[in-house]
């Protein structure tokens, strides 16, 4: 990449609204707006942080009336010289002054090349980089703290902290082994394992709470199933307050998958509605009910929706069979009619929620049933915690499996040399969360994500 460019981009979504912003961060920031703006003094004039009225005017033509906010190096988004153009918000007037720009001397940003200026400018770190995108995706008040927390660096310092010991560690360990001849140290010795053990906690805690963050996140891929007719595709109706779903008496209504991704108080559901599974279905509703079963193995959780106004048949025994494993409610439905099913005692001990989808009754109840299930009250409440996501969890996996190791080396009494190899796996493993230590392409994979402007 080249680093000496100056790029523009519309910062503000597409489509018509009071104002939009083109962003310009680069070397030539200033002097490429003021070729097009036109104020009371040129912008290369205004101080950093401050804002100048203007025209924009390209080819002899005036294009709109803007505001332009200046930011000079090293105190902007990007650490570079930024200009902001606030321009009226329509869609052409957007275009053209954006073409204006470029046509003077900036190019078009990628994705998520001003954030990625900031990482490489040191303004923040991948971490912290990771959670602007996390924020602007986030759809709940808990995933979007939780960005906010890792914005503020409340995943770095602990992980430079972290990493900061076990270098400490290494270069004791080196020294260590460049003496051999004194002997072992069992003082010495017991101290690096007690802080190794410490490690070895603190980054097991931070891996086990990285599911959590994903379901918080990403939300939780949650399959309905049932027999035919029970109200599955009511209930995902009722639970996204639309007629997604067809609803009809007839047994077989839904034949395809069903998506809808919903908000349920602080949890995010990935609801998949699919077709009720029953032995003597019909070819087309056969592999909608194959596609049943595909969802059910990739779910982290199953609404087990049983019609509770008929009997409990073997039909819903068969289903049972298939979940065994999975994280299942048992959604027991169509609480408003007379209950004449007859629930075995293994499912009355399992969790189970009862509702109507039809007049909306028991709904509430789901959420907590849900935040119980997978732990996720306390992170709900607290909003001072830090979850790591996917690609940190690979990281803290391969530094403790390096780190326990070494743990390991010691113990057994082997020499100091022998763990050298493990401590610098883990250092570097941690540093590729900040960014210390971190492979191009996953630079590149992560600002793929970003939006344009951004
Ligand atoms: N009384 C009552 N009727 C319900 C309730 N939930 C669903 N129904 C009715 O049950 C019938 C079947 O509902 P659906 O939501 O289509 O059932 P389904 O499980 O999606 O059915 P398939 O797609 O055919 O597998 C419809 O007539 C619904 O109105 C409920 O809580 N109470
Ligand atoms: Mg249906």
């Amino acid at each position: 990449m080249n680093e000496m460019t100056t790029i523009a981009a519309v910062a503000t979504p597409p489509g018509e609204g009071g104002i939009a912003v083109i962003r310009v961060s680069g070397p030539e920031a200033i002097s490429v707006c003021d070729r097009v703006f036109s104020g009371k003094k040129p912008l290369a004039k205004c101080p950093g942080y401050t804002i100048a009225f203007g025209k924009i005017v390209h080819n002899d033509k005036v294009l709109d009336e803007v505001l332009a906010s200046v930011m000079r190096s090293p105190h902007s988004y990007t650490g570079e010289d930024v200009v902001e153009i606030s321009c009226h918000g329509g869609q052409l007037v957007t275009r053209k002054v954006l073409s204006a720009v470029l046509e003077n001397g900036a190019v078009l940003a990628g994705r998520g090349e001003f954030t990625k200026r900031a990482f490489l400018n040191g303004k923040l770190d991948l971490s912290q980089a990771e959670a602007v995108i996390d924020l602007i995706q986030a759809e709940t008040d808990t995933a979007a703290n939780l960005s906010v927390n890792q914005l503020q660096g409340k995943l770095s310092v602990p992980i430079e902290d972290m990493r900061h010991k076990i270098l400490g560690l290494a270069a004791h360990l080196d020294a260590m082994a460049d003496f051999p001849d004194e002997g072992v140290d069992e003082a010495a010795n017991d101290e690096i394992m007690k802080e190794l053990s410490e490690l070895i906690d603190g980054l097991t805690a931070m891996k086990n709470k990285a599911e959590q963050g994903r379901l918080i996140r990403e939300g939780i891929n949650t399959v309905i199933v049932g027999k035919p007719n029970v109200g599955k595709s009511s209930l995902l109706n009722a639970l996204s307050g639309t007629d997604r779903a067809l609803v009809t008496q007839q047994a077989g209504t839904t034949r395809d998958v069903i998506e809808e991704h919903i908000r349920l108080g602080d949890l995010r559901l990935n609801l998949f509605d699919t077709a009720g599974i029953r032995s003597d279905a019909e070819q087309i509703e056969e592999m909608g009910i194959q596609k049943a079963k595909e969802y059910v193995q990739k779910a982290d959780l199953v609404f087990f929706v049983i019609d509770m106004s008929r009997p409990f048949e073997a039909e819903d025994e068969e289903i049972l069979s298939l979940i065994q494993d999975k994280n299942t409610v048992f959604v027991l439905n169509k609480m408003d009619l007379e209950q004449k099913a007859e629930l075995s005692d293994k499912i009355k001990a399992s969790t189970t929620v009862s509702i109507s989808a039809k007049t909306g009754a028991g709904l509430e109840g789901l959420q907590k049933t849900i935040e119980e299930m997978f732990s996720l009250g306390s992170i709900i409440q607290k909003q001072e915690e830090t979850v790591i996501n996917m690609r940190h969890k690979q990281a803290v996996q391969e530094a403790l499996s390096a780190l326990k190791n070494a743990l390991l080396t010691l113990k057994m009494g082997l020499p100091a040399d022998l763990l050298s190899v493990d401590m610098r796996v883990a250092i570097e493993s941690l540093g590729t969360i900040t960014g210390q230590t971190v492979s191009d392409e996953i630079v590149e994979e992560i600002f793929s994500r970003f939006c344009l402007g951004k």
